[in-house]
């Protein structure tokens, strides 16, 4: 299995359509792997395909507190039940150290394929319904900064460049400790 790079804001990658899968072969059960492995090194709850820069429409998420209940969606369609929006505070792990508040309907139903290639059709509630949401975006090409202001994007952008920016020097000196000799 093999940790992929994720796609940062405002890349324009992440603004890609995704195409439908057509088969569910070895090829995609191996991306499938390094999704869930990939999301869970990054503490995400959920990972798009367009995170990293496969543009098929292809979800991976986990919600479990053990971190041991992965879930896949190949081809998703997402139908909300209810009318009313709720708001909740969604991050993303395009958008590092980014938080914010979107309103979305809080009842959908999911209709997608498996990892096996099974149809998945149920109705679901609350962190899943806005985690389904927010990675169904991505598959469109959405982030969730688009429905905040223009100066909270802004502000967005800025945050994720010094994110990236301490990332890349931690990253350095992590190197730097791991070539040096024990006694050195
Ligand atoms: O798509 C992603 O980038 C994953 C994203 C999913 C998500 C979290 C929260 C609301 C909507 C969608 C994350 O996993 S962000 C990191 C995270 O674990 C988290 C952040 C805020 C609340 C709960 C979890
Ligand atoms: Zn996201």
């Amino acid at each position: 299995m093999a940790l992929l790079p994720i796609l940062s804001y405002p890349d324009p990658r992440l603004r890609t359509i995704a195409a439908p899968v057509k088969e569910v072969n070895d090829e995609i059960k191996t991306l499938i792997a390094d999704m869930i492995e990939t999301m869970y090194d990054a503490e995400g709850i959920g990972l798009a395909a367009t995170q990293v820069d496969r543009h098929i429409q292809l979800i991976v998420m986990d919600l479990s507190e053990n971190k041991d209940t992965p879930m896949v969606f190949i081809n998703p369609k997402v139908t909300p039940l209810v009318d009313e929006k709720q708001p909740y505070e969604e991050g993303c792990l395009s958008v590092p150290e980014v938080y914010d508040k979107v309103e979305r309907p809080n009842k959908v139903r999911i209709e997608a394929l498996d990892e096996h290639g099974q149809t998945i059709d149920k109705e679901v509630e609350g962190l899943l319904a806005v985690c389904i949401q927010h990675e169904m975006d991505h598959l469109n090409g959405v982030i969730f900064v688009d429905y905040l202001s223009k100066l909270k994007q802004t502000r967005a952008r800025d945050k994720v460049k010094k994110v990236l920016k301490v990332r890349e020097k931690q990253g350095e000196r992590q190197a730097t400790r791991e070539t040096q000799p024990v006694n050195a």
